[in-house]
């Protein structure tokens, strides 16, 4: 990849301005793929499709972001968990300083876990600086990151946790919250399955997410852990357990005995989260895709496994698990 030097406050000026960008800092030298996505223009960015905004801000995140070795990189596909993974990373990897056992003051309680662990690719970065709101951070940083594997900055060595989550159920919360956070957003559901099973959705295909981060926790699983949003449902505590250790922060057998575990996995549960005022009704300084203020409750709808029965018709359900089981075959990834 080219090093382009970018204002990191340049405002675009035009699509041309932006393909020739991105083009730049691409692998491909042809124009960039289009394709009417689900709220406004997908581009195909070295083959994941995303708005030409993000494509910018994940260039410049590629060009510019500094990585330190004991970062440690929450990364997921959009709707599979981020928040919880956020939440839960933080209160273990910060036990010692914000206890969690009768914790009156705990940041969790105040500030929204995406305040907390920042994206590095969000807010969108040719906007929002970049350096600014990540250098600052002391180490060791808990990062979060919606980029697929393989467009991740390339001298990114750090430690990865990966959440995945059942494509259906992705789908479906896709589509609520870009019905939330997208002003005039009318995209009709089953125009926006569709194109999700054409893997045309925010950073999607969801199985070249999936299977990047897998390939790689394959290859190295001490370096990255993968995880599925579903078992930690059914064993939020033994997930709580195996993050600590894979963090580095294994809890001691008094912490066990003193029922610590399950303090973080009641403070960072959807029941406690979503009805903190700050997650129910502040409206961040963050921003969003369309660049207006995003409200914390958009992150906190239901946080059930199968909720997916309730919208897609048998025939749907079918037709994106056969798209999904052909895409996984081989890879020894199941959902
Ligand atoms: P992001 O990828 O846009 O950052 P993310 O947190 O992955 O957001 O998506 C929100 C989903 O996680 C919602 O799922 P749903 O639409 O199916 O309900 C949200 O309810 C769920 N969620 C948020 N917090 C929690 C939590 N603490 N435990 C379990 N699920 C949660």
């Amino acid at each position: 990849m080219a090093q382009v030097e970018l204002e990191a406050d340049s405002v675009l000026t035009g699509e041309e301005e932006d393909e020739s960008l991105l083009l730049s800092m691409s692998s491909s030298s042809n124009k960039l793929q289009t394709r009417e996505g689900w709220w406004t223009t997908f581009v195909l960015y070295d083959g994941c499709w995303m708005d030409r905004q993000a494509a910018m801000s994940v260039s410049l995140v590629r060009a510019q972001f500094v990585p330190r070795d004991d970062d440690v990189l929450l990364a997921t596909y959009p709707k599979c968990g981020t928040t919880w993974l956020k939440a839960l990373s933080f209160a273990i990897a910060n036990r010692h300083r914000h206890p969690v056992v009768s914790a009156g003051h705990h940041p969790l309680l105040t500030q929204s876990p995406h305040d907390l662990v920042p994206f590095i690719e969000l807010p969108f970065r040719h906007i929002h600086p970049l350096a600014a709101a990540l250098d600052a951070i002391p180490s060791p940083r808990l990062l979060g990151t919606h980029m697929p594997h393989h467009l991740l900055p390339p001298r990114i060595g750090c430690r990865i946790v990966y959440l995945c989550r059942e494509p259906k159920d992705v789908v479906i919360s896709t589509w609520h919250f870009m019905n939330k956070v997208i002003e005039g957003f009318s995209i009709d559901f089953d125009k926006a399955f569709e194109l999700f099973v054409d893997g045309c959705s925010p950073f999607g295909p969801i199985w070249n997410h999936y299977l990047g981060y897998w390939n790689k926790h394959v290859e190295e699983p001490d370096r990255v852990l993968f995880l599925k949003y579903d078992d930690m449902m059914a064993d939020p505590a033994g997930h709580v357990k195996k993050l600590a250790e894979f963090l580095r922060v294994p809890f001691t057998d008094d912490e066990v005995d003193a029922g610590v575990v399950e303090e973080v996995v009641r403070l960072c549960s959807f029941e406690k989260l979503s009805r903190l005022p700050v997650n129910s009704s502040v409206v961040a300084g963050r921003v969003g895709v369309d660049e207006r203020p995003m409200k914390n409750s958009v992150f906190f709808r239901k946080g059930k496994v199968r909720d997916w029965k309730n919208y897609l018709t048998e025939e749907m359900a079918k037709k994106l698990d056969a798209a999904i089981e052909e895409k996984l075959k081989g890879s020894g990834l199941t959902l």
